[in-house]
C-alpha cells in the first residue's frame, strides 16, 4: 500500500492555567485518530501545542508577578507532561513563542498585507479578554460575553484590520464546493450561518500590548493573538522556514477544535489563507463541550476537573476509553464520575476484561496453557469482518464512539459464542481447542482494532495471548483478516485487567 500523508491538529491551548479535562478531551480524540491512521499505514503528523501570547496570558503573568515568557515557560511543560501521561502520540508540540512560529506569523501577515487585505483603521469595540474577541452590543447576553458570561471591556485602538467582509461570497462558494469539509454537519451549518449572517473586518494588531509577534512593516504593533495562534498550523510544518517540508504537509487533513472556536477556525482562518494564496484545510472536526454540572468546563469558569486525577483513579485507558466512547462526536456531554465508572464497568470490566480472563482461564485448564489455532470457517469470522468494516468507517468519519461500539460488537459476539459453547464444561480435546482458537483470534483482532483508543491495554492483551512484537507494528487491513493467530503460543492469565468498581452511593 502506498504511504499517504495524514496530518491533524488540536487547538493550541492557552497557557493561562494548567491542562484540564476539556483540553484532554480534544487531544485524546486527535490521538486516537492519529493512531488509527498509523495502523492503516499512513505517514502521520499529529500536532498540538500552546498559545502563549495575548492579553489573557499577559494578565495571568501580571497576576503571578512574572514576565509572560516566564509564566508560559512554567505552564507549557505541564501540557507536555499531561499529554505524556495520557499516552498522546503527538509528532510535534509547537509553542507560539518559538522562533519558527515568529517566522511563520511574519510571513503570513506580510502576504495578507501585500494582497491589500490588511489596512490601518481606528476601532472602538467591546472586548472579552477571556475569548480574546470583540463583540457587538447585540451579541452580548445581559451585557455579558455570551461564552464566558463575563463583563466585556470597551476598547478604542488604532489597529490594522483584516478585511474579512470581502470574503463572504468566496467563503460560501468554497464551502459549497467542499461539502462535508466540516464534521459533523450540524456544526458545519452553524459555521455557515456565521458567514451568511455577514462578516465584519477584524483587527489583527494591538499597540496596547507588547506581548506578541511584531508586524513586519510596523513594529509598534504586535499581531492579534488569534491571527498569531492560527498560524501555528502553518509554522509548525515549515511555513516561513522550510518550504519543502511545508509542501509535504500542507494542507492539513483535519483541524480538530471545540465549538467555542468555530468562528476563528472556519471563518477567519480560511479567509486569511485565501488572502495569502495558501490552500485551505481539507477538513475540520468540530467537537461539542464536555460540561460539568451543565456548564462548560473552563479555566475562566473555575469548574475544571484535572484529567490527571482521573487517570490516577481509573487508569489511562479507562479514562481514554470513556472520553472516546461516551459521547457522539460533536454533541455536548455531561461529565459525571458515576458515568465514568458505569462505562468502565460495562465495557471494560464486564466485556473486555471478562473475555480475556475467561479465555486465559479455559486455555490454562483445558489446553495446558497453550493457545490453539482458530478455524478457517469459524462462526466468529463474519462478526470480525463486520467489526473491522464498521470500526474503520467510524474512525474515518470521525465518530470514535461508533468505531468503538463496532469493535466492542466483536467482544460481545465472542463472549456470546463462549456462553453458547461452554468450553469450560467440555472435556479437553478438539472441540474445546476449536472454540478457544476462535476466541483467541477474535481477541487478537480486538487488540488491533482497539489499540488507537486503549494502546496499553491492547499491547497487554497481545502479549497475554502469546503474540510477539507490538500491536502498533500491525498494519490494517491485513491485521484484521481472520486467521492471523498462529496457535501453539503460551497464554498468560495475569492479574484481572479491569477490576470492577463500586459505584459510590
Ligand atoms: O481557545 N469541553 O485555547 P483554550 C470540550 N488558544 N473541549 C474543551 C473544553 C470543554 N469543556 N474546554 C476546552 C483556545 N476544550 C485558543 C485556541 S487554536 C489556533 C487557539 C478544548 O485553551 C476545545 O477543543 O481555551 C476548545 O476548542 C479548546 O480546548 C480551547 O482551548
Amino acid at each position: 500500500m502506498a504511504v499517504a500523508n495524514f496530518s491533524l491538529t488540536t487547538p493550541i491551548y492557552y497557557v493561562n492555567a494548567k491542562p484540564h479535562l476539556g483540553h484532554a478531551y480534544t487531544t485524546i480524540i486527535g490521538d486516537a485518530l492519529a493512531r488509527w491512521h498509523r495502523l492503516i499505514g499512513d505517514d502521520v503528523h499529529f500536532l498540538t501545542g500552546t498559545d502563549e501570547h495575548g492579553l489573557k496570558i499577559q494578565q495571568a503573568a501580571d497576576a503571578a508577578g512574572m514576565t509572560p515568557q516566564q509564566f508560559a515557560d512554567g505552564i507549557a511543560p505541564q501540557f507536555q507532561q499531561a499529554w505524556k501521561k495520557l499516552n498522546i502520540s503527538n509528532d510535534d508540540f509547537i509553542r507560539t513563542t518559538e522562533p519558527r512560529h515568529y517566522a511563520g506569523v511574519a510571513k503570513l501577515l506580510q502576504a495578507c498585507y501585500d494582497a491589500g487585505d490588511i489596512e490601518l483603521d481606528t476601532y472602538t469595540g467591546l472586548y472579552c479578554v477571556a475569548c480574546e474577541l470583540y463583540y457587538t452590543e447585540e451579541e452580548l447576553v445581559d451585557g455579558l460575553c455570551p461564552i464566558h458570561k463575563l463583563p466585556v471591556e470597551s476598547f478604542e485602538e488604532e489597529n490594522y484590520f483584516f478585511r474579512l467582509s470581502r470574503f463572504e461570497g468566496r467563503l460560501l462558494d468554497w464551502y459549497a464546493g467542499h461539502p462535508g469539509a466540516m464534521t459533523p454537519e450540524f456544526r458545519g451549518n452553524e459555521a455557515l450561518g456565521l458567514i451568511r449572517g455577514g462578516l465584519r473586518d477584524f483587527s489583527v494588531s494591538r499597540t496596547s500590548l507588547a506581548w506578541g509577534v511584531p508586524l513586519p512593516w510596523d513594529t509598534k504593533h504586535v499581531a492579534y493573538v488569534w491571527f498569531d495562534a492560527l498560524t501555528n498550523y502553518l509554522s509548525s510544518v515549515g511555513y516561513g522556514t522550510d518550504d519543502e517540508r511545508f509542501s509535504e504537509w500542507w494542507p492539513v487533513d483535519y483541524h480538530l477544535l471545540g465549538k467555542d472556536i468555530v468562528r476563528q477556525h472556519c471563518v477567519y482562518w480560511p479567509a486569511m489563507l485565501m488572502s495569502a494564496g495558501i490552500a485551505l484545510p481539507k477538513g475540520w472536526g468540530i467537537g461539542g463541550w464536555l460540561l460539568a454540572g451543565g456548564e462548560k468546563m473552563s479555566k475562566t469558569s473555575g469548574n475544571v476537573i484535572d484529567p490527571l486525577d482521573l487517570v490516577d483513579d481509573i487508569g489511562v485507558d479507562g479514562f481514554r476509553y470513556y472520553v472516546l466512547a461516551e459521547t457522539p462526536y460533536g454533541q455536548d456531554g455531561d461529565f459525571t464520575y458515576e458515568g465514568l465508572l458505569n462505562r468502565y464497568n460495562s465495557d471494560l470490566a464486564n466485556n473486555l476484561g471478562n473475555l480475556l480472563s475467561r479465555v486465559a482461564t479455559v486455555v490454562a485448564k483445558k489446553c495446558d496453557g497453550i493457545g490453539p489455532a482458530p478455524r478457517a470457517d469459524s462462526p466468529l469470522a463474519t462478526a470480525a469482518a463486520t467489526a473491522y468494516e464498521s470500526t474503520s468507517d467510524g474512525w474515518l468519519s470521525l465518530q470514535p464512539s461508533r468505531a468503538l461500539d463496532a469493535t466492542w460488537s466483536l467482544i460481545r459476539a465472542t463472549n456470546a459464542y463462549l456462553e453458547a459453547n461452554e468450553p469450560w464444561k467440555t472435556e479437553p480435546g478438539a472441540a474445546v481447542d476449536a472454540v478457544m482458537g476462535d476466541a483467541l483470534e477474535a481477541l487478537r483482532i480486538v487488540a488491533v482494532l482497539a489499540s488507537p483508543a486503549i494502546p496499553d491495554t491492547a499491547q497487554e492483551v497481545w502479549g497475554r495471548i502469546g503474540l510477539p512484537g507490538l500491536v502498533v507494528g500491525q498494519r490494517l487491513p491485513n491485521a484484521a483478516a481472520w486467521g492471523g493467530y498462529p496457535g501453539a503460543l503460551a497464554v498468560t492469565k495475569g492479574e484481572p485487567m479491569f477490576p470492577r468498581r463500586q459505584i459510590p452511593a
